[in-house]
C-alpha cells in the first residue's frame, strides 16, 4: 500500500473524523518488509542517540519487530497505560479534525507504508513515522498529557494567528525536540527519531544551534519543512514542556504577539546554548 494509491480510494466517502479502519490484512509482504528493513535501521542509530523513555515505550509496546503493527493490538497496551490510542487515517488531516483527537486521546496515524524507494523521504506522514516515532512516548504520562492539552489548546487556537505559533511549539518539541540528560544530548521528536540522517545531524553536527527550550523562544522561531532544522530547543528533562491551559497561554501568546519573528537559523544574546555534549553555553 504506497501513497498513490490513496488516489484511488478518494471515492471512499471519509467520515467526519478522517478515520478509516486500518485493515491489517491488506498490507503486502513488501509492505512489511520495508517496515521491518526501517524498523530494525532506526532502532540500532536511536541506540545512545535517543532517550531512555523512547526505548522504554517501544519495548513496553512489543510491537514492530515483526512487521507492521496490528493498531488494535498496539492500542490495548496505549490504553492500559496512558488512555491514549492510534486510529488510522489517510494522511494529513484538517487541522480542526487532528486537534480533536489529540484532546481526546488519540493520535491520528498514517496507515499505508513508504515504497522501498522512498527510506528517507516521505512528503506525508506514513505508518513508520507515526507509529515508530510518536507511540513509543504515548506510553509515558507527563508526555501524554501534554499532547492532549496541544490538542485542546490548537481547538482554542484555531483560525486565529495563534495557531501557526502553537504549531511551531509542535514542532520544535514532539517533531525535533532534543533533551539533556545525564548522559548526554538525546532525541525525543519523533520527527528525529523515524529520520534516517537528521537522527545523527541533530547530535553531532556542528552546524545547528541548540537552544535550551523556552516555550515563547520557539513559538517566535520559523522552521524548516523539507531540510534539516537549523535550531533544535533542548528540554531540561520531561518537566520543562510547558503547561498549555488557556490562561497560561493565553498571557505566553499576548508576550509573543509583541515580538518579531525569529528566523530559524537567529540566535539572541539571551539564548542559552547547548554543546554538542550537553554543556551550557550562556551567551556567544
Ligand atoms: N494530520 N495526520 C496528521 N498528522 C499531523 O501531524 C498533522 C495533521 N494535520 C495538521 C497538523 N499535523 C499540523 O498542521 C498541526 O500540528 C498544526
Ligand atoms: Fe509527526
Amino acid at each position: 500500500m504506497v501513497a498513490a494509491e490513496l488516489d484511488l480510494r478518494s471515492d471512499v466517502t471519509l467520515a467526519a473524523d478522517f478515520v478509516v479502519p486500518q485493515n491489517h490484512s491488506a498490507y503486502s509482504a513488501k509492505d512489511h518488509e520495508v517496515w521491518r528493513t526501517l524498523y530494525a535501521r532506526q532502532k540500532d542509530l536511536l541506540r545512545g542517540r535517543a532517550v531512555d523513555e523512547f526505548f522504554d515505550g517501544l519495548e513496553t509496546l512489543g510491537v514492530g519487530a515483526e512487521g507492521i503493527p496490528d493498531f488494535r493490538d498496539l492500542n490495548r497496551t496505549l490504553l492500559a497505560a496512558t488512555g491514549w490510542s492510534v486510529v488510522a487515517v489517510p494522511g494529513l488531516v484538517p487541522d480542526d479534525v487532528f486537534f480533536t483527537h489529540l484532546a481526546e486521546r488519540r493520535f491520528p496515524a498514517g496507515y499505508w507504508i513508504r515504497s522501498p524507494d522512498q527510506l528517507d523521504y516521505i512528503e506525508e506522514p506514513d505508518v513508520f513515522h507515526d507509529i515508530f516515532g510518536h507511540a513509543p512516548l504515548l506510553m509515558l504520562p507527563r508526555y501524554a498529557r501534554y499532547m492532549e492539552a496541544y490538542g485542546k489548546a490548537g481547538r482554542e487556537a484555531a483560525g486565529t494567528g495563534r495557531l501557526r505559533r502553537l504549531a511551531r511549539l509542535y514542532w520544535y518539541t514532539i517533531e525535533f525536540g532534543l533533551m539533556r540528560t545525564p548522559a548526554g544530548l538525546r532525541i525525543f521528536g519523533a520527527g528525529l527519531a523515524s529520520s534516517g540522517g537528521e537522527e545523527a545531524y541533530c547530535l553531532d553536527s556542528p552546524a545547528p544551534n541548540r537552544i535550551l527550550f523556552d516555550c515563547e523562544r520557539a513559538m517566535r522561531t520559523a522552521y524548516e519543512i523539507d531540510a534539516f532544522q537549523k535550531t533544535y530547543f533542548v528540554l531540561e528533562g520531561w518537566n520543562a514542556l510547558p503547561r498549555l491551559d488557556s490562561e497560561e497561554l493565553r498571557a505566553r501568546f499576548q508576550r509573543v504577539e509583541r515580538l518579531p519573528d525569529l528566523a530559524s537559523s537567529e540566535t539572541l544574546a539571551s539564548d542559552i546554548l547547548v554543546g554538542r555534549y550537553g554543556a551550557l553555553k550562556e551567551r556567544r
